[in-house]
């Protein structure tokens, strides 16, 4: 096309989008524009990148060269997959199949890429993060035929399944003088490892090997195991009583996952593991003490609301129940929870409850029995009621909430609540949890804090601290990603007290330093947030007195490459937060 023809293309689109006529005519999404700060943590790369797909062709798609295809395919997986879906069906981004694209017409979609749409697709010419031959292969590509990933059954899954050290070969007791209960398993993001260290001497005791930009890390029931869980969907289970803490299984549950846990019912104390998968769409059931898969259970199916089919619905997050033999799993994009009875796994009993689309994080209230999960496109939360094995609310909150696990206190006027921050403005939501003795407050926002901007992720208290730390970590001003804010809990409505953790980090060139997850230690009177840099520059771990929020110390170390999520071993096991 001719720059003129470019320009009036140009033209032509805004004039288009001003109408109100977007790509995707086909059914909305979203109801909101993505935040900048949204779409940079979603759009993150996905391991599917270099798995080998099935291909077929389209006779009306433009044509492409093999090699023309396989960049596109790369491109797609590294910077798309993460909004508009594997196989293209639309989850933050709009759907993007052939049925829709092809009658746009290579210049229409070229424009759309390269400079992108108020409601949140990115610029991705003008930023410069691809050249215009780029541009021009992904609007050929996206007319193509999405190629689909393999699927990963139980023989691809064994293929993959060690043990490293069987059970029998296992100490008899714990063999090291560590507090366990007070190690931080941290996620070192881009090196796909986790970092042990001693809580108590802020010591690195081991950096184990894990999956590709690992993701979380789970306490069994009894404290004695770790998994933790790569975007490969690699597991690794580690045992805290070996002399140095080290890896005893591993196994891959597919292609791409975020999300594992530990069965924590009496009686069912780390003898169950699960696992969520993103690709294929599928949660696995395993032996707590060695990871054989035991079971695969696909989430394609029907959404929550206009029961229509979805392709690729992703497992997102898992908690066990303290009420009953059951995982509570989150399935994204049907927007249904999930209640996998593993008492018996040969004849197994799903409770399915309708939620609401695009679930995402969540954690249980204070008393344990409700699951709070954040339908992060549908502004609302979903209280769960894990006794009753129903749906006790939908909460309409902020602009996408992400609470992380979310943060439980006692709220001087309303009672138990539970919080959560939003990635697309700056209020704290407080939700009342008690129906039973503040029934007025259930299910209600009865607070809405105001905090630094939009861009958090995680937010925590600890039942032996009156304050509750909010990050910030995706805004994109660098004052307000690189502090945390401090609410008193006595004193809500004094507003909060900025902390200068990067600054406090004093590292000289960190780049693009991000604040992110606070995380108590086992006494609940120091918090730990990292500081998380590029993957060339220093990051370092900040720790806090909670007493007097001054800075306690700084765990600063060459091999704490990309810190992000910690994991306490105590607060992980116990559902503290
Ligand atoms: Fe996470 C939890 C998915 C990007 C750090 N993340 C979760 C959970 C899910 C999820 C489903 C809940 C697991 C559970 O509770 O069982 N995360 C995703 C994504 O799909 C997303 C948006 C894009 C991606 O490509 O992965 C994404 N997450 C990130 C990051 O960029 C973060 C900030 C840094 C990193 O390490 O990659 C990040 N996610 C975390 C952390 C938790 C988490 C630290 C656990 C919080 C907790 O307190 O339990």
């Amino acid at each position: 096309m001719s720059k003129r023809a470019f320009r009036a293309t140009v033209l032509a689109f805004a004039a288009a989008a001003a109408a109100g006529f977007s790509l995707a005519q086909a059914p909305k999404t979203d109801a909101h524009p993505v935040t900048p700060a949204e779409q940079n943590y979603q759009a993150g790369g996905s391991p599917l990148a270099s798995e080998p797909m099935y291909q077929s062709t389209n006779p009306k798609a433009p044509p492409m060269t093999q090699a023309e295809f396989d960049l596109g395919r790369k491109v797609y997986f590294e910077r798309c997959a993460g909004c508009h879906g594997v196989l293209r069906k639309g989850a933050t981004g709009k759907p993007l199949t052939p049925d829709l694209t092809l009658g746009k017409g290579t210049d229409y979609l070229k424009v759309f890429i390269a400079y992108g749409s108020p409601a949140g697709m990115p610029n991705w010419l003008t930023s410069g993060e691809m050249d215009d031959k780029t541009v021009d292969v992904m609007a050929r590509y996206i007319q193509q035929d999405p190629p689909q990933p393999p699927e990963f059954g139980m023989e691809q899954m064994k293929a993959t399944w060690k043990v490293i050290v069987p059970p029998a070969d296992r100490p008899k007791k714990k063999m090291n003088a560590y507090n366990i209960e007070n190690i931080f398993s941290t996620t070192l993001r881009d090196t796909g490892e986790v970092a042990l260290i001693d809580g108590d001497s802020k010591k690195i005791i081991n950096i184990v090997k894990t999956g590709y930009a690992v993701h979380i890390s789970r306490t069994s029931a009894s404290g004695r195991y770790l998994y933790v869980i790569g975007r490969d969907a690699k597991i690794n289970m580690i045992d805290l009583w070996m002399p140095r803490p080290d890896n005893v299984a591993e196994l891959r549950v597919g292609l791409e996952a975020r999300s594992v846990e530990t069965s924590k019912y009496k009686g069912y104390e780390d003898r169950i593991a699960i696992a969520g998968a993103y690709w294929p769409p599928q949660y696995v059931i395993m032996k707590g003490d060695t990871l054989e898969p035991l079971k695969i259970v696909g989430t394609r199916g029907m959404t929550v609301d206009k029961q229509e089919y979805h392709p690729e619905p992703r497992v997102a997050s898992i908690v066990a129940s303290h009420f009953k033999p059951e995982f509570v799993v989150n399935v994204k994009e049907t927007g249904k929870t999930l209640l996998v009875d593993y008492s018996n796994v040969d004849a197994l009993k799903v409770t399915e409850i309708g939620t609401a689309r695009f679930l995402h994080d969540g954690g249980l209230d204070s008393s344990k029995r409700y699951f709070m999960v954040a339908a992060n496109q549908s502004n609302k939360i979903a209280a769960v009621d894990l006794k009753d094995g129903k749906l006790a609310s939908l909460i309409e909150v902020g602009k996408i909430p992400h609470p992380g696990r979310g943060a439980n206190f006692v709220h001087p006027k309303y009672g138990p609540v539970w919080s959560t921050g939003h990635l697309g403005d700056e209020t704290i939501s407080l939700i009342g949890t008690d129906p039973h003795k503040n029934k007025a407050n259930a299910w209600k926002v009865v607070q809405t804090l105001k905090g630094q901007g939009g861009g958090s992720l995680f937010l925590k208290t600890h039942p032996k601290s009156r304050h509750l730390y909010v990050d910030t970590p995706l805004n994109p001003e660098p004052k307000i990603s690189q502090t945390l804010a401090v609410f008193d809990i006595d004193a809500l409505d004094k507003g909060y007290q900025v902390l200068p953790i990067a600054e406090w980090a004093g590292i000289k060139d960190g780049g693009a330093m991000r604040a992110l997850q606070p995380e108590y230690n086992k006494a609940g009177d120091e918090v730990w947030v990292s500081v998380w840099s590029a993957k060339d520059k220093q990051s370092a771990i900040v720790v806090i007195d909670d007493k007097t929020l001054k800075l306690k110390t700084v765990i600063k170390d060459p091999r704490l490459i990309t810190p992000t999520g910690h994991f306490n071993v105590h607060n992980t096991q116990h559902d503290v937060y």
